[in-house]
């Protein structure tokens, strides 16, 4: 079948302006942040890969182990004729979810949605060998911006896998629920990955390592600062830092700087003091219960019709419907 790449809005030049505005905003905001999409280059996907793999960090794992009991239930319910999937695509996790609706007889469309136009490509070549009789139409595109413009589907399955939601805060996760409520219609279908509240030290240790592969990947966006943005810093001057934030019930990763110093972003002819101790925030992960991930999905117009845990009750995933 033959691929085709639709471009959303998203050429190289804009990305790095894109860049270069959001590391000005956050760095100069209180507290500092740098947002958690620029740890993805290259070392940072790998890094990220490995994370996926750790003892500590059982989201992936159970994530996957809820696929493999419930993606019939899922391609039974909403016999989907096209999977939308937010994020590269080249997941087991993402099969498990193709097999799915293939075996319901119901497949006909694959659409990977992500900015990197070159992970896109592969996880649509992938595809489309591993599933011959399937369409496979990839979407350059940020999640945020540009859901409405995907292209339009009978009966598609938009899959949020991950608990990737989890990095946005209650306005993003409200703004970005609105956009897709706005881009369902009658016949499709939400599927949503999110990581569920437990114990802190569980939450903690999945967000730091005891073999450290986290402090590497949370450290790894200063050098996407000195490699795209000119930034003259030294990476050994900060500290990775997993901190439970029990008021926002969510991870939050932070760089913390060792000493008082002052790095200047080249690029945004930007200095940025910083004193010993201060934290600057990288990312938020928050943690979900049922009946929050209900009311947000109702306040944005989706009706939650399954809930899919777990045995331990660590990971779920929802489905709801416009
Ligand atoms: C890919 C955003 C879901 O928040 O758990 C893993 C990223 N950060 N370890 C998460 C992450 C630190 C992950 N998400």
């Amino acid at each position: 079948m033959p691929i085709r790449t639709t471009e959303v809005h998203l050429d190289p030049g804009a990305l790095a302006d894109q860049m270069a505005d959001d590391v000005r905003a956050g760095l100069t905001a209180t507290p500092r942040t740098i947002p958690p999409k620029y740890f993805y280059d290259a070392r940072g996907s790998l890094l990220f890969d490995e994370i996926t793999r750790l003892p500590e960090y059982y989201p992936t794992r159970t994530e996957r182990a809820i696929l493999e009991d419930h993606a019939k239930d899922v391609a039974l319910a909403t016999e989907a004729r096209s999977l939308v999937e937010l994020g590269s695509g080249t997941s087991e996790k993402t099969r498990l979810l193709l097999d799915a609706l293939r075996d319901a007889g119901t497949l006909e469309t694959f659409v990977p949605l992500d900015v990197d136009p070159a992970i896109l490509a592969d996880a649509a070549a992938a595809v489309a060998q591993e599933y011959p009789g399937v369409t496979v139409a990839p979407v350059v595109a940020d999640f945020e911006r540009h859901l409405t413009l995907l292209p339009r589907h009978p009966r598609r399955l938009l899959a949020f896998l991950g608990s990737t939601i989890g990095n946005l805060d209650p306005d993003q996760r409200a703004d970005f629920l609105a956009q897709v409520r706005a881009t369902l219609v009658e016949g499709d279908a939400f599927l949503l990955g999110t990581d569920l509240v437990k114990a802190e030290e569980r939450l903690v240790a999945a967000y730091d390592d005891a073999a450290g592969v986290t402090a590497q990947f949370d450290l790894n966006v200063l050098r996407v600062l000195q490699r795209e943005l000119g930034a003259e810093l030294d990476p050994d001057a900060f500290e990775h830092r997993a901190v439970w934030v029990a008021e926002h019930e969510r991870i939050e990763m932070r760089l913390e700087s060792v000493r008082d110093q002052t790095v200047r972003i080249g690029s945004l002819d930007l200095d940025v003091d910083l004193v010993a101790g201060e934290q600057v925030r990288t990312e938020i992960s928050t943690k979900f219960r049922r009946e929050g991930v209900e009311r947000e999905l109702a306040a944005a117009g989706l009706r939650l019709t399954h809930w899919w845990t777990d045995a331990a009750g660590d990971f779920a995933l929802s489905l709801s419907v416009p």
